[in-house]
């Protein structure tokens, strides 16, 4: 058992919970899971004692016995960045670190017709799935983020800035929606989705993910 305890929604939905445990996971931090299934009557009841705000994910961090707690995706890597990886998380250089700073921040408040229209659903796909005028311009922004870190800091690895980090635990999720949606994409594009849908712990979540059983209706719902 670890002093870590990442609280997370199901693998087949939760975008969120995916970043910060995409990020644990890469960077060889030891935790526990506990997962609760979203949106259902007992869900607020499980997340609220976590002083969430009724959302995942949650990090309890127990080191000290009184079980601290993150209750969001990005003050978690923040967190984690700190107390584990004396500052791995990031790019090295201060100005790709701000940069990938500003990007993770990006995604963190926006995106909101993509997120919307685009709910991650592990299981599904859908061949030549249509992309509304609004989806479309928050894609094309992400791909220019995407070609910007990757042209000034990226040369040095897959990942967009070169080696793993945090920006890419915040983007990760947008590969699985390109996956799910069939967003037709190519060159650095398709190679950088491509490094994160073949990454062990991506292939990992979404298989458990397809395996959970509870259903949840995204017209009803914003699930982010
Ligand atoms: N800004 C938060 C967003 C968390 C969030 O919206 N989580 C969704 C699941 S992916 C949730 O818990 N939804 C439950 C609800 O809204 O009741 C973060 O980054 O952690």
């Amino acid at each position: 058992m670890s002093n870590l305890k990442l609280v997370i929604g199901n693998k087949n939905y939760s975008s969120w919970s995916l970043r910060p445990w995409f990020f644990l996971k890469n960077f060889d931090i030891s935790f526990d899971e506990e997962m609760v299934f979203l949106y259902e009557k007992k869900t607020q009841e499980k997340v609220r004692p976590y002083f969430s705000n009724g959302k995942v994910p949650v990090l309890v961090d127990s080191a000290n016995g009184e079980g601290f707690r993150v209750w969001d995706s990005l003050a978690i890597i923040e967190y984690t960045n700190d107390k584990f990886l004396n500052q791995q998380g990031w790019p090295k250089d201060m100005q790709a670190r701000a940069v990938a700073r500003a990007v993770s921040a990006e995604m963190h408040s926006g995106f909101f017709a993509l997120r919307n229209s685009f709910g991650m659903d592990c299981k599904k796909h859908f061949p030549n799935h249509p992309v509304p005028a609004d989806v479309q311009q928050e894609i094309d922004r992400i791909i220019d983020i995407w070609r910007y870190c990757k042209q000034h800091y990226g040369a040095g690895g897959p990942w967009l800035f070169g080696e793993f980090s945090g920006a890419d635990a915040m983007f990760a999720p947008i590969a699985l929606r390109f996956s799910i949606y069939d967003v037709k994409v190519s060159g650095f594009v398709n190679e950088y989705v491509d490094t994160i849908l073949h990454n062990e712990y991506i292939q990992n979540w979404i298989e458990v993910g397809k395996q959970e059983t509870q259903v949840i209706d995204f017209d009803a719902i914003d699930i982010g």
